[in-house]
């Protein structure tokens, strides 16, 4: 097969495309798949329509940004390191104060190889799940942030293919093709990791997932920005930049819904959520009921409390800390310790363990940290309207799949339970079927109207890039 990419034009760059025989032929096979893939998995009938967006167009801070409208199939999805750090060394574990590689070391293939795919497979597995959601859309300004999400998590695909294709050889090339292959919720072939299965069925699942889901996104790039395997770490580094816009989506998504709930329950002084339901806004129940599904299934995204093979990563110097460069430590963590929770004659206790082993926990920890805030944020809202009721956090323990806790029956407030006790409760602390029903109900069709939102959510505070809210952000053709 021969080349029909142009590939300055078609595919910005500052890996030197252009003149890199390997990857031009890596990517010859991939990239028509993975436009297969975009016409089949990407959002519903969007094909057509012209949509504002911003392409990424170089690492510039103040020029990589490009707006305008595009086609999505049209997307220009580039690949970007961010610039290199002169000297740049291994910053932890074992390997601490050699030079960062530039190529893959030997000894470590498999593993790097196993970290990039397990980032790479998130990215698709997302766009899968949101498919649908433009069809139900509660304004063009939302509809044009959902795609804008999509067009990039497809981006930062590209981004982990780029890796594989440029430093794996063949078997970066078939790990490539598999990342298009798996679909997410797929009985045989499922997306690699749990949350990434889950269906994301209406827009308050969307807001949710992207303000908890996409953070662990940041957290995990963080990380493996800090890797001594300075591709990685380059690449991740620019695919921040992207995922702050993602997380920004999420909170004020989010934070609408509850406006516009706390703004009607003010004005009609009803409190009850079947009231509140008739009113056509989400009742604050049903928010925190999603809230709990969304936090406890991204809790375990970190993977273990106790993990052998985060404690590898990190020893190798593939995988560190959030923010490791800026923690005051050794950086090697041979005598420290951290402290998990574990259940102990049925009662949550705190055990301590070698820091090594307990990485995962640490920064599923930091990761708490940043999502309290944005609940209290939140929670001002619904203040501000002189409404009782707070959103909060449930344990950690809460509905949990991987790690110490799963198989255990916790309740939001840490109390262990048998399996029965929880599950005749299950309902007022998850999403019910009738909930989400009733939520899908309310999203029926979409608004296309510029400057028009559904009566579910507030308007945004401002507009995309300087643009009036009222901003045709998409033109359906
Ligand atoms: N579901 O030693 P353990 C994002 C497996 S999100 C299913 O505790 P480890 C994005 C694990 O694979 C960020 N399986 O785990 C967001 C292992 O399997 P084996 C994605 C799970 O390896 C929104 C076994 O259980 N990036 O970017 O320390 C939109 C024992 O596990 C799960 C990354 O994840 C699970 N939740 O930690 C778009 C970074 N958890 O060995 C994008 C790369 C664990 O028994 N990944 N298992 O076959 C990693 O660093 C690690 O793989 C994990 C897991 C932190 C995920």
């Amino acid at each position: 097969m021969t080349s029909n990419i142009d590939y300055i034009d078609k595919i910005p760059n500052n890996v030197d495309l252009g003149r890199d025989r390997v990857l031009q032929r890596a990517l010859e096979h991939w990239q028509p798949a993975y436009m297969g893939w975009w016409y089949d998995m990407g959002p519903n009938e969007s094909h057509n329509y012209d949509v504002y967006l911003r392409t990424a167009i170089s690492v510039d801070p103040e020029g990589w940004a490009q707006f305008d409208y595009i086609k999505m199939p049209q997307y220009r999805w580039g690949i970007f390191l961010a610039p290199p750090t002169q000297g740049r060394e291994v910053n932890f574990g074992a390997n601490k104060g050699q030079p960062a590689w530039h190529d893959v070391p030997g000894e470590y293939r498999s593993m790097l190889r196993r970290i990039i795919v397990t980032q790479g497979d998130t990215e698709p597995a997302s766009v899968e799940q949101q498919k649908m959601l433009g069809m139900c859309a509660p304004s063009l300004y939302d509809l044009r942030n959902i795609y804008q999400v999509n067009v990039e998590e497809g981006r930062h695909l590209w981004a982990m293919v780029y890796l594989l294709h440029r430093y794996f050889g063949r078997d970066g090339r078939e790990e490539a093709e598999a990342l298009l292959d798996r679909r997410s919720g797929d009985v045989d072939n499922p997306r690699i990791l749990g949350a990434f299965n889950e269906p994301t069925p209406d827009w308050l699942a969307f807001y949710m997932f992207t303000f908890f889901t996409d953070r662990d996104g940041k957290f995990q790039l963080s990380s493996l920005a800090e890797s001594g395997f300075d591709p990685l770490a380059r690449t991740c580094r620019f695919m921040l930049t992207e995922e702050a816009h993602h997380m920004f989506v999420g909170e004020t998504g989010v934070g609408r819904i509850v406006e516009r709930t706390a703004q009607v329950m003010a004005e009609s002084h009803l409190e009850s959520p079947d009231q509140v339901r008739t009113l056509g806004v989400i009742d604050l129940q049903t928010i925190q009921r999603y809230l709990n599904f969304h936090y406890s299934v991204t809790l375990d995204l970190f993977g273990g409390d106790v993990s052998s093979n985060a404690a590898s990563y990190y020893t190798t110097g593939l995988k560190g800390r959030y923010e490791e460069t800026k923690i005051d430590d050794d950086h090697e963590l041979i005598n420290a310790t951290y402290k998990v929770g574990t259940i102990s004659n049925g009662k949550v206790v705190e055990e301590e363990i070698p820091a090594l082993n307990a990485l995962n926990e640490r920064l599923r920890d930091d990761y708490i940290g940043e999502v309290q805030a944005g609940v209290d944020r939140w929670n001002k809202v619904i203040e501000k309207h002189g409404i009782p009721f707070r959103l909060r956090l449930p344990h950690k323990g809460f509905h949990r799949e991987i790690g110490n806790y799963a198989g255990h029956h916790i309740s939001p407030d840490g109390e262990v339970m048998t399996a029965e006790q929880w599950n005749g409760r299950r309902d007022e602390w998850m999403p019910s079927a009738a909930d989400y029903t009733f939520v899908q109900a309310m999203m029926q069709g979409r608004v296309v109207e510029p400057g028009k939102f559904a009566n579910w959510i507030a308007p945004p505070r401002r507009g995309i890039h300087t643009k009036p809210i009222d901003f045709e952000y998409v033109r359906f053709n």
